[in-house]
């Protein structure tokens, strides 16, 4: 039985359209896959602002949040909570050059507006959390923008949704580069930097993806455990990813087996989910797989997430203490791979 409690986006279950190619499998409708997401075992969706209310630039402020009581309904009906509200900001017209960041003031202008509606859909959806995942924030040509200047102007952003709702909490999902070049906030350090610059660091923390560490060409347990150490950790996008290449959002575990069971170790050592957060997937499924598959890659997520739970509860930490006493890492190195190759 596994002491956490898991989320996942409507996102995560797609037609397997990429840059290359149109989609291979048919649409799936939000009712049907909250259903789904249920009887998977998950306790809470993560929402885009357009996923809770499609086509909101054309409704009213009114009429955005009337949309998402509606939504609300539909979780409650499935007994689903709502983890957080993204504004997805790099579809838009207003936002080809970025958002927060972008040179246009009027452009910054949207992309706030989108912001504050994002915090008025999480109160109606019942959730306290914002996320950022800043896409298009950073520069294509390194000359275009001052990174001094689209610092500041993240911190300005995150002030102003800070003091536009004083309970919010804004979590930021920091990935280095695609479909930007050079991204403005790329790693766990930076969000813990922007955090600090903030008028409210306390409510100001970063959501880790397992593939936008690797992409950083950092370890992703590492990047959880630091954020842990600084009390930031607001939630997790947990999948895997083969080097340094476009981001593939792999399953849970599927390419390095041992980071992903040191993500799940540093997450249980440290208590991650006492204060109710979540254990969020990102994960994509193959563009070949079909229909009937659509959520396979949801289920094996799940499975070696709980199957690596179950490695670190017998994970013989003895053992460990005396390898470290006697500085045999050697020995505890291939403890921990006979623990996971079922040799132990
Ligand atoms: C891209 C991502 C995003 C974010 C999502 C929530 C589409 O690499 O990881 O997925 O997770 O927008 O903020
Ligand atoms: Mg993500």
């Amino acid at each position: 039985m596994s002491k956490f409690k898991f989320s996942v986006g409507p996102w995560n279950v797609a037609p397997g359209a990429d840059s290359y190619g149109p989609a291979t499998r048919n649409d799936v409708d939000f009712e049907e896959k909250v259903k789904r997401f249920a009887e998977l075992g998950f306790s809470a969706v993560q929402f885009h602002d357009d996923d809770a209310v499609p086509n909101m630039n054309n409704l009213t402020e009114e009429e955005i949040k009337a949309e998402a009581r509606k939504v609300k309904q539909i979780l409650d009906k499935y007994g689903m909570a709502a983890e957080f509200v993204a504004p997805r900001l790099w579809m838009d017209p207003h936002t080809i050059d970025g958002g927060f960041m972008s040179t246009s003031a009027e452009d910054r202008e949207f992309a706030m507006w989108r912001a504050y509606r994002s915090i008025d859909i999480a109160r109606e959806l019942g959730c306290d959390m914002v996320v950022l995942w800043l896409a298009r924030e950073g520069t294509l040509c390194a000359e275009s923008k001052s990174p001094v200047w689209a610092t500041k102007m993240l911190v300005e952003a995150i002030n102003k949704m800070l003091a536009y709702d004083p309970t919010i909490r804004i979590c930021i999902e920091p990935k280095p580069n695609e479909p930007i070049d050079r991204s403005i906030c790329g790693t766990m350090g930076h969000v813990m930097a922007v955090s600090a610059a903030t008028i409210d660091p306390s409510r100001v923390g970063g959501n880790l993806e397992s593939a936008h560490a690797v992409l950083a060409g950092l370890d992703p347990a590492h990047e959880i455990g630091f954020a842990l150490a600084m009390g930031k950790l607001m939630t997790v996008h947990l999948n895997d990813q083969n080097g340094i290449r476009y981001d593939q959002d792999k399953s849970f575990g599927v390419e390095n087996l041992r980071s992903a069971f040191n993500q799940v170790k540093v997450l249980k050592e440290n208590g991650y989910g006492d204060n109710g957060e979540y254990v969020g997937l990102d994960v994509k499924a193959m563009r070949t797989t079909k229909d009937e598959d659509g959520y396979k890659h949801l289920e094996n997520s799940l499975n070696i997430f709980k199957a690596l739970e179950e490695k670190v509860d017998r994970f013989d930490y003895d053992f460990q203490k005396k390898c470290v006493e006697t500085r045999d890492f050697e020995a505890l190195e291939m403890y921990v791979m006979e623990l996971l190759m079922g040799l132990k």
